[in-house]
């Protein structure tokens, strides 16, 4: 059986429907901070609120679900978490610790999510390589860092099952993104489809990783499916979908709304974040460890999204 934290969250509720789906309702437990977030995730099968700095409520759970997978994905992200980096350390850190120290004690596998957020400005930006350079000037950088080191440390040292990927910026249609810098990405669309037009807090020509959900998804199943003989790596697997700029998203978006503009309003704070952050990842060890492959590019997710949201939106 497997516990998914933060259920509720961008991933999170995607993630939750695929896993029931794929692995049986009964078969999967989620859980959230709070309750009231979101409906199916809460009434569609087994939920429970709960907040990952309670490493004893953890234990409970794994213990009487029987659970073999601990999907942690409970966190602060980028922008929101510069604003309290305490609560960020707490729930990042020693969220991911209580997740650890259950493991050790009951056999669960871990997976749980880094970021392109993981390197920083001295990290070469073009095809970054998997093993490199990582001095992130984020709190949430730091603590992607620290996760991935602990998660390794604990595979290493307690033969617990680690495993993890470094997602690039995430786009979707069905939940919010949770106050991250490549939320802009995910605005775009609702903007466009209501308003024919956006205004975006990042320049122009900020390149970064991006993923459409779908791809986010399948790489947590393959990852997690995979023989752990055959990982070379375990915190965290670089993997990309796309390498984009906001003009880039624009271009997409304009060949089905040719009216469409995109206008700038930067946020230091977060172009800042976005300039410290790789262009482009290189993700051949997924691709060769455990068949990592995107089955979208920017072309078809631009297609999808604005399919998804006029029905989400009702909009012709
Ligand atoms: C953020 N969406 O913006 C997250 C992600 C690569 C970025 O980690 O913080």
């Amino acid at each position: 059986r497997i516990l998914i934290t933060g259920a509720s969250g961008q991933i999170g509720t995607e993630l939750t429907a695929l896993c029931r789906k794929t692995y049986g309702v009964d078969n999967v437990i989620a859980t959230n901070v709070k309750a009231g977030i979101n409906e199916s995730v809460e009434n569609d099968g087994i939920f429970y609120s709960m907040d990952v700095r309670d490493g004893n409520r953890i234990y409970e759970l794994v213990n009487s679900h029987q659970i073999d997978t601990i999907i942690n994905l409970a966190a602060l992200l980028s922008a929101v978490g510069e604003k309290n980096p305490e609560l960020l350390w707490e729930v990042n850190m020693h969220g991911l610790y209580n997740c650890l120290e259950v493991a050790k004690d009951t056999g669960a596998m871990v997976f749980t999510p880094s970021s392109i957020a993981a390197f920083g400005p001295s990290t070469p930006k073009m095809q970054t390589p998997q093993v490199t350079i990582q001095r992130p000037e984020t709190i949430y950088g730091v603590s992607k860092v620290a996760g991935e080191l602990l998660c390794d440390y604990y595979h290493k040292k307690f033969n617990v099952d680690t495993r993890g990927v470094r997602y690039p910026g995430l786009v979707s249609y069905k939940a919010m993104p949770g106050g991250g810098t490549t939320d802009y990405a995910v605005m775009i669309f609702y903007e466009a489809l209501k308003h024919n037009a956006y205004t975006c807090y990042l320049s122009s020509d900020i390149k970064m990783d991006m993923m459409y959900m779908p791809d986010a998804l399948s790489a947590i199943l393959s990852l997690c499916e995979a023989d752990g003989g055959k990982l070379r790596h375990r915190n965290a697997y670089n993997i990309t979908a796309m390498s984009i700029t906001p003009d880039d998203l624009a271009a997409s978006i304009q060949k089905h709304l040719p009216d469409f503009r995109l206008s700038y309003d930067i946020d230091p704070i977060r172009e800042a974040i976005a300039r410290s952050w790789p262009d482009q990842l290189d993700d051949h060890f997924a691709r060769e460890d455990w068949h990592w492959a995107p089955s979208y590019d920017l072309e078809a997710m631009t297609e999808d999204m604005l399919h998804q949201l006029r029905l989400k939106l009702g909009i012709a």
